[in-house]
């Protein structure tokens, strides 16, 4: 039925494209989407029956591989990405042309079409300017494989809508520009004979294609006739040649946030690209669950082989995940004349090592001129970087993130019994030390000289290296440690638990290894191998200070860990003879950007509310208001209190400020904790407003009652 109604579909389509005028003038079958496009001259005929898009599409048989795939399917599929650790973004096409300038602005690149607010009918103008006759394909291919990188990512379509091969299903690609030649073969067949792989970026958004919508805001073409649906028959169709003819082994996909793409179309395009090719990778922003910039996305809830961080680190990696850090060289993907903000070598390198330790992919962007050849000085960072992966590869290829939370000189990545350091920070009294380390090291040396062994040993605090006086790489010196078995490291312990407390605490203590055992004390004392052993979170019923060791066959590893423990003594209650529900409030008019000292100030208007009540303000702006009363406490134990509010506010219990949340702010949450009494406490409520946004939330958490607003019926005056 559906194929039915697709044919049907089709059929008008080609019909209504025959009677334009447009398509009348021309003497040969037209590629069906592409009414506002450059003339382009007539290709021999390939087949008597012309395949439509509609029909491409239909043809492929999809499978649901969401479901179906074990984890060890994934994990093969995955595996040459994971090992490859580098790849080569390219975005190129006709924004080449404008170079980032528009009008004497100079701010854009890739995205000028927007932010230039340029018609497509203007646009497409640079197609017979694009002619890039420099453009070598053995030499990009080349220049990336010199500098370590193992994948090209190249811009099939970016949002302009503009494709660097040869179409059948459009004439807005290369063979409309006066260059007529495929870029994405002649690159293809050179990744192929110099062993790199070619992957596609795709954009899902289109500001060119007729069918896409929405239109951007500014625009005069008209969305009438429009159908989204067709635009999703033509990207399938246009991706199931680039899969067929080209073979690509990643698909990237992009600008999928309009409100346009779903969940669902995401899910059935990710099947779709897989049932054409059951072993490409596909990137999360396929789907909608990528969760901005960051780039992340719920792998159970959305399609998406790994999560696509763009120009940004996550700051402890993403554990359990894959993914892949997509950056510029200088501040626009896109060829820019004006940018030379580049990074340094030094910088791009550690980007390098950075995103290792983490766990994650490098995809670093070039934007090549309209020439064809690269930007000057992405060509020598990439020399620099190529340079220092010939020496320091290892340590970067087929690694897995590093097994310290964070390491003062710089990072570390792991490969079976190798374990890596990347020093950024050369230790001037040539000993570096690996804190943690428990595994002895069978050989220890750097990566560049591999020949030459260093020496090491062990103290309590983790492994010791001794250092020639200088660097041996000017950016990353690498480091590799060859154990017997997986290395073994404990990282610090930490202890849980929190410092004020009423009456007691079970208190939890952590160092990351199993093989260690930790021993406490309570009184002050250093632990030793008698200590008591800790198995399971430690009573503290007593103010005092809890300190723990690791120990490993009998002998102390690692630092001592310590933290201070102080048991409150509850607040006594007050007495208040005929408490009635409510609070006194007094109000305050006036321009304060912190909290005043009220006993100088005279109150505008004073009386009594149900609770803190910032209704009985008379203006919107340059207020204060003083609440006082009693809190009743319904047991003897820990309370919080919690205050969230904009502008500045104090909260006091007793004669005790708990909660010091001042100042000019947005909304803000601070809290704190006093231990009470049962029966009436004298509370005491500040806040005062600037401009802007007003709010002021009381909460409380009681040891019978979760955090909530503080009810009437527990305050009096
Ligand atoms: O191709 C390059 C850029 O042209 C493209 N992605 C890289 C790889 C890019 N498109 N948009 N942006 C970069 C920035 C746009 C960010 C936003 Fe959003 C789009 C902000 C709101 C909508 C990202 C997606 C954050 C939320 C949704």
């Amino acid at each position: 039925m559906k194929r039915f109604m697709n044919i049907v579909l089709v059929l008008l389509f080609i019909v209504s494209v025959l009677v334009s005028p447009a398509a009348a003038m021309r003497n040969r079958p037209k590629k069906p989407d592409a009414p506002i496009t450059p003339e382009k001259p007539a290709a021999p005929e390939v087949s008597a029956t012309p395949v439509t898009p509609a029909e491409a599409v239909a043809s492929v048989m999809v499978k649901d591989y969401l479901k179906s795939e074990t984890p060890e399917q994934f994990n093969s599929r995955m595996q040459w990405w994971r090992e490859a650790r580098f790849g080569m973004f390219i975005h190129w096409g006709l924004y080449a042309v404008p170079a980032g300038e528009w009008k004497g602005e100079t701010r854009h690149a890739e995205w000028i079409l927007t932010t230039a607010q340029i018609p497509v009918s203007e646009y497409i103008k640079f197609v017979p300017q694009f002619n890039p006759v420099n453009f070598d394909a053995a030499a990009w291919v080349k220049m990336a494989k010199d500098a370590g990188m193992k994948y090209i990512v190249i811009t099939s379509k970016h949002h302009d809508g503009f494709c660097l091969w040869d179409s059948k299903v459009t004439d807005y690609d290369i063979m409309a520009t006066p260059f007529k030649r495929d870029i994405l073969r002649e690159l293809t067949d050179e990744c192929n004979k110099q062993g790199v792989k070619m992957c596609f970026y795709h954009s899902i958004m289109d500001w060119h294609h007729p069918d896409y919508l929405p239109r951007r805001g500014w625009e005069k073409r008209s969305a009438e006739g429009a159908d989204f649906q067709r635009y999703i028959t033509y990207m399938k169709a246009q991706l199931k040649e680039l899969i067929e003819g080209y073979n690509p082994h990643v698909l990237w996909f992009d600008g999928e946030w309009e409100k346009t793409w779903s969940h669902e179309e995401g899910v059935k395009l990710y099947n779709y690209v897989r049932s054409l090719k059951p072993d490409i990778i596909v990137n999360n922003r396929v789907d909608t669950g990528r969760g901005g910039m960051a780039g992340v996305h719920d792998a159970k809830k959305y399609a998406g082989d790994f999560g696509t961080p763009e120009q940004e680190i996550p700051a402890t990696g993403i554990p359990g995940y894959d993914w892949e850090t997509c950056m510029t060289m200088n501040r626009h993907w896109g060829w820019n004349k004006h940018d030379k903000n580049f990074k340094s070598n030094e910088d791009l390198i550690q980007k390098l090592s950075d995103i290792a330790s983490k766990g994650g992919n490098f995809l670093l962007n070039i934007g090549p001129k309209p020439d064809g050849t690269f930007p000057e000085e992405s060509i020598r960072s990439l020399e620099a970087i190529g340079k220092w992966m010939d020496a320091n590869g290892d340590g970067l290829y087929g690694t897995t993130a590093s097994k310290f939370p964070k390491l003062s000189w710089g990072r570390s990545t792991t490969k079976g019994n190798t374990m890596y350091l990347h020093v950024f920070d050369w230790p001037k009294n040539q000993k570096l030390t690996v804190p943690g380390l428990l595994s002895e090291a069978q050989k220890v040396y750097l990566a560049s000289s591999p020949e030459k062994p260093l020496t090491i040993h062990y103290e309590n605090i983790g492994a010791v290296i001794d250092l020639p006086a200088k660097p041996a790489d000017p950016y990353v010196s690498v480091i590799a440690l060859e154990f017997k078995r997986p290395p073994e490291i404990i990282r610090e312990i930490e202890i849980g638990g929190t410092a004020k407390f009423y009456p007691a605490q079970d208190v939890p203590v952590e160092c990351g290894s199993k093989t260690v055992q930790i021993r406490y004390t309570l009184d002050g004392t250093a632990p030793d191998n008698q200590s008591p052993l800790y198995q399971k979170p430690i009573r503290i019923e007593e103010t005092g200070i809890l300190k723990c060791q690791a120990f490993k066959n009998n002998r102390p590893v690692g630092a001592v860990a310590e933290k201070q423990f102080m048991r409150l003594v509850p607040l006594p209650a007050a007495y208040l003879n005929a408490p009635k529900p409510g609070l006194n409030y007094k109000y305050y008019e006036g321009k304060w950007n912190m909290l005043p000292n009220f006993e100088t100030l005279t109150p505008a208007a004073a009386g009594t509310v149900k609770n803190f009540d910032l209704s009985v303000k008379k203006r919107p702006e340059h207020i204060a208001i003083v609440y006082s009363g009693y809190f009743k406490a319904n047991e003897t134990g820990l309370y919080t209190f919690y205050l969230d509010s904009d502008d500045g506010s104090r909260l006091l219990v007793g004669d005790n400020c708990i909660v010091n949340n001042d100042g000019l702010h947005a909304p803000t949450l601070k809290s704190g904790s006093i231990a009470l009494e049962k029966g009436l406490h004298k509370i005491r409520g500040e806040f005062f407003q600037a401009t802007g946004g007003i709010m002021m939330d009381v909460y409380y958490q009681s040891p019978k009652t979760e955090k909530k607003q503080i009810p009437d019926n527990l305050l009096f005056k």
